[in-house]
């Protein structure tokens, strides 16, 4: 069985969250220690540890997670934003479900740190 992490807490209801969108894949929630003005986060409803323990079969999860992304991007009225999945603890992920960072609201950098 998957570990549970505070994204599963999350998705069941145990841990509160400011939810912005959801459907029966995915959820999305403001982050918690926002880098931006708009820092959302978008995960699957599925328990998958990250990006290098997805599947062929996850195929049409990740391309969703990926158009719900653009589309609360864009209800954020964002014109530019920044998508990140980290994947790894040395990549800086910290959360072991995976989840797709939307950040926007300021300029960003390049490269990032
Ligand atoms: P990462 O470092 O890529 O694993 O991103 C994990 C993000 O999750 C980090 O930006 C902080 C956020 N986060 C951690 N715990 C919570 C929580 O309980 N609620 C919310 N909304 N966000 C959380």
């Amino acid at each position: 069985m998957a570990e549970e992490t505070v994204f599963s807490k999350i998705l069941k209801g145990d841990i509160p969250c400011e939810e912005v969108y959801r459907d029966n894949e995915c959820l999305a929630f403001r982050d918690v220690q926002p880098q931006a003005p708009v820092h959302i986060l978008v995960i699957p409803q599925k328990s998958i540890p990250s990006l290098r323990e997805a599947e062929t079969k996850d195929k049409k999860l990740l391309g969703h997670l990926l158009l719900v992304a653009s589309t609360i991007a864009n209800k954020e009225g964002l014109d530019s934003w920044r998508t990140v999945i980290n994947t790894g603890a040395s990549a800086g992920q910290t959360v072991f479900h995976l989840h797709v960072h939307i950040i926007g609201g300021r300029s960003l950098s390049w490269p990032p740190g």
